[in-house]
């Protein structure tokens, strides 16, 4: 119990490597050429795709994105969850997350309890995570009832931190939200590393390579990217560009 598995080996060898990595956001609703992009990303250096979203519901998409996905590309396929519903059978890995700061117990432990068995029966690796939502009035926020973190208070985030590697939880993920207005502020990010000592994922509202490059001076290990992707019309060049920035630091 409690062994690394393969992709948090693979994970953690890739943020030796580059010191931080970045991880892109498929949301499976938003999917029409999931594997395509996962493709391109990869080829322009991203470490592992996550797949999800914190409204997405509909298994049979998740699961059919999933597959397409994995089929194009070798680095693996992680679910990043928004509820029960984003368990899926072809995936590598699964942020195992409870959203720490949420005010319904839902979201803390129950939707993990049901969604546990599902994960070991498909065999996904769990990644135990600390999902911490800062900010308020994005999707993750709304949905998951959290009681947002301000973005001006990092010791809140610390101290919630401090608690998940107490607990055990070897992954936290600063969460601003997706498309989130303000991204994590790189004071919070390093005000955070300086405690916390397991793998540290930032996210939400990153767009460009120079708030990517804060952000991973800051210290994060890992950054997330989804909104940019899906929106942006040259989008390619600006993820090149953030990967550049984050290996650069
Ligand atoms: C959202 O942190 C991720 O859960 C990514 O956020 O879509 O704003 O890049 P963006």
């Amino acid at each position: 119990m409690g062994d690394r598995g393969k992709v948090e080996q693979y994970l953690n060898e890739e943020i030796k490597k580059w010191g931080t990595i970045c991880l892109p956001l498929i949301d499976s609703e938003n999917s029409s050429n999931a594997a395509v992009v996962a493709k391109q990303v990869v080829d322009m250096g991203a470490s592992a795709i996550l797949v999800g979203g914190s409204s997405a519901i509909d298994q049979i998409e998740l699961a059919k994105v999933v597959t397409e996905i994995k089929s194009n590309i070798t680095v693996p396929v992680i679910l990043f969850p928004g509820n029960v519903t984003g368990v899926s059978p072809n995936a590598d890995a699964i942020l195992f997350s409870s959203l720490l700061n949420s005010e319904n117990p839902y979201f803390i432990t129950e939707a993990q309890a049901l969604g546990a068995v599902a994960v070991k029966k498909y065999g996904i690796e769990p990644l135990p995570t600390a999902y911490i939502i800062i900010g308020e009035g994005t999707a993750a926020w709304f949905v998951g009832r959290a009681r947002g973190i301000p973005f001006h208070k990092p010791n809140i985030a610390v101290m919630y931190s401090l608690a998940a590697q107490y607990m055990g939880m070897r992954f936290v993920y600063l969460e601003a939200g997706s498309g989130a207005a303000q991204n994590v502020p790189p004071e919070m990010v390093a005000a955070v590393r300086k405690h916390y000592e397991g793998t540290l994922i930032v996210g939400g509202g990153i767009r460009t390579a120079e708030t990517a490059g804060q952000i991973a001076r800051a210290g994060a290990d890992i950054i997330v990217i989804g909104t940019m992707i899906e929106k942006d019309g040259n989008w390619q060049e600006k993820f090149s560009s953030i990967v550049k920035a984050i290996r650069a630091r």
